[in-house]
């Protein structure tokens, strides 16, 4: 009783041992290199796939971010403010006021090819399709958008939900 007692507690400490000690500089090694291959091999063709040439990686905000508020209530709906002007580098930051949902979002054939694909990076991931942002229908929920590597002209953008309702505006890129 006393012996197999002895024998099954030495065999758990040498199994414990021997797990800890050889499997896991090997798996860690093992991870970290798989990670970046898959990495590269995920976001390789996803950046060619919007013909942009290469400029559909997203760039970050560089300069000032400015507050667009979004705004539905007893005198319709709408940015505040709706005409913006930014330099590039810039961002804006959409934020949800009242009367959600709302979204932005820029009309693919009012872009030119040349600003389509780094436009859309810059709008991040939370996205509903090409150039529209997901819904926000909480007040305080944001979508901020990026104006770095967008060449300068106008750029119009409205709200899917509500574009009938005259719910848009035009960003001017300095
Ligand atoms: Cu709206």
């Amino acid at each position: 009783m006393r012996f197999y007692g002895f024998a099954v507690a030495a065999g758990v400490i040498t199994l414990g041992a021997c797990a800890g000690g050889e499997k896991s500089p090997a798996d860690t090694t093992h991870v970290a290199v798989d990670t970046t291959a898959a990495t590269t091999t995920t976001t390789t063709p996803g950046s060619t796939a919007p013909t942009s040439g290469g400029a559909a990686t997203a760039a970050a905000i560089t300069g000032k971010t400015i507050t667009v508020n979004m705004v539905g209530d007893a005198k319709g709906y709408r940015f505040e403010p709706a005409n913006i002007s930014v330099k590039q580098g810039d961002g804006i930051k959409f934020v949800v006021q009242s009367g959600g949902p709302h979204n932005v979002a820029f009309d693919p054939a009012t872009i030119p090819a040349d600003v389509k694909g780094q436009l859309d990076a810059n709008m991040g991931t939370d996205k509903m399709g090409e150039l529209s942002s997901d819904m926000k229908t909480n007040s305080g929920e944001s979508v901020t958008v990026s104006f770095a590597n967008i060449k300068t002209g106008q750029y119009p953008f409205h709200c899917v939900p509500h574009l009938a309702l005259g719910m848009k505006g035009v960003i001017t890129v300095q």
